[in-house]
């Protein structure tokens, strides 16, 4: 997400891809990254012939294996390059994230509690008063005015009794959005909602692969416009963020999982509504320890230990597909290639998932 709860919390509040960071991250980038030069001519995505459609899963998509370039075409994201090419193992992934009507099956059967349900525990933060250590989650709260994009606590609160049952805190509900993604999600709620339907999350390189949609270099899901004949293909931020939301896509927060067209392969909501976790760790220079292989790397599951230059300290897992909170200004990452990052026990309001399974 941008802001994390624990962070928001315990009041050391660092940069994090989806918040605060995400303008300085972006300037920084562009001054530190020349266009990458594709080592390679871009092709269509390269589907291995033997792998076939599977029978039907309910609820879910069987993405064939092959090949694709992965990274950022025609951006300057310095984590999203180089480009390099990945192979994959076929696998199926939830068309949708998952929603909070399948939560709510979820937590009826297993009466599991959420990370943003659970008492903070004192240890983790020695320097928070105990009558502050309250069950909560991080909720976008849009200023009254614009507010200079340099620092997340304008527009992130630690909204006490926030979670996935009232995404807005005490007086909110889901009754009315029972078809919308479950949010205020932790890397590791997610993980054990996966483990139990017998699935797991999906990799980063996956996600990649899946939301292109067999279009290859391109810059979005559905291609290289943004809004291809007016119209919006994603659930985005439409004015000046954070305070002036257009809702030109019919959406201020987030919306039905099928709102918006699927992309090339039947998936929803691969671009925008909410930040979806995978499980790899992430590393800013990741791609970067990838550029001299020779070949495909085949089913590539990131580093083996996290590190963000921004926030060295805090080990994250890598979230993609940007959120509702994402604009052309701010954010960007509904770019198909861009990467977000997060910490894997905490979530906010526009972070949710999906799962995949061999
Ligand atoms: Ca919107």
């Amino acid at each position: 997400m941008q802001m994390t709860g624990k962070k928001i919390l315990g009041g050391t509040f660092v940069v994090s891809i989806m918040g605060a960071s995400l303008l300085y991250f972006y300037l920084r980038s562009a001054r530190q990254t020349q266009l990458q030069a594709v080592p390679f001519s871009i092709s269509e995505t390269r589907l291995d012939p033997q792998d076939e459609a599977r029978p039907a899963r309910e609820g879910m998509v069987w993405i064939r294996g092959g090949s694709y370039a992965r990274g950022c075409f025609n951006c300057d994201l310095a984590d999203s390059l180089p480009i390099h090419r990945v192979r994959l193992t076929g696998f199926w992934l939830d068309e949708t994230p998952v929603t909070n009507e399948q939560f709510t099956h979820f937590v009826d059967e297993t009466h599991y509690v959420t990370i943003a349900e659970r008492v903070p525990k004192a240890e983790d933060f020695p320097d928070v008063p105990k009558d502050q250590l309250v069950p909560g989650s991080a909720v976008f709260v849009a200023p009254d005015s614009a507010v200079p994009l340099v620092n997340a606590l304008r527009w992130w609160k630690y909204q006490p009794g926030a979670s996935w049952r009232q995404p807005e805190g005490p007086g909110s509900a889901i009754a009315s959005r029972n078809d919308h993604p479950a949010v205020h999600i932790a890397f590791f709620d997610a993980e054990a909602y996966c483990k139990h339907v017998g699935k797991r999350l999906v990799t980063e390189a996956e996600f990649e692969f899946a939301a292109r949609g067999g279009l290859e270099g391109k810059l979005y899901s559905w291609g290289d416009d943004l809004k291809p004949g007016g119209r919006w293909l994603a659930n985005i931020w439409q004015g000046h963020f954070p305070n002036y939301n257009q809702v030109e896509d019919g959406y201020r927060s987030t919306s039905p999982v099928k709102a918006f067209p699927p992309n090339g392969y039947g998936l929803y909501d691969m671009s925008g509504n909410v930040w979806q976790w995978t499980s790899d760790w992430y590393r800013s220079d990741y791609y970067q320890t990838l550029a001299n292989q020779t070949g495909d790397i085949q089913d590539p599951k990131g580093p083996t230990e996290s590190f963000d230059p921004q926030d060295p300290d805090l080990p994250k897992r890598v979230q993609r597909g940007g959120s509702f909170l994402c604009s052309a200004e701010y954010c960007t990452r509904y770019l198909v290639a861009s990467r977000g990052k997060g910490d894997p026990g905490s979530a906010g309001s526009n972070t949710g998932f999906r799962c995949a399974q061999n």
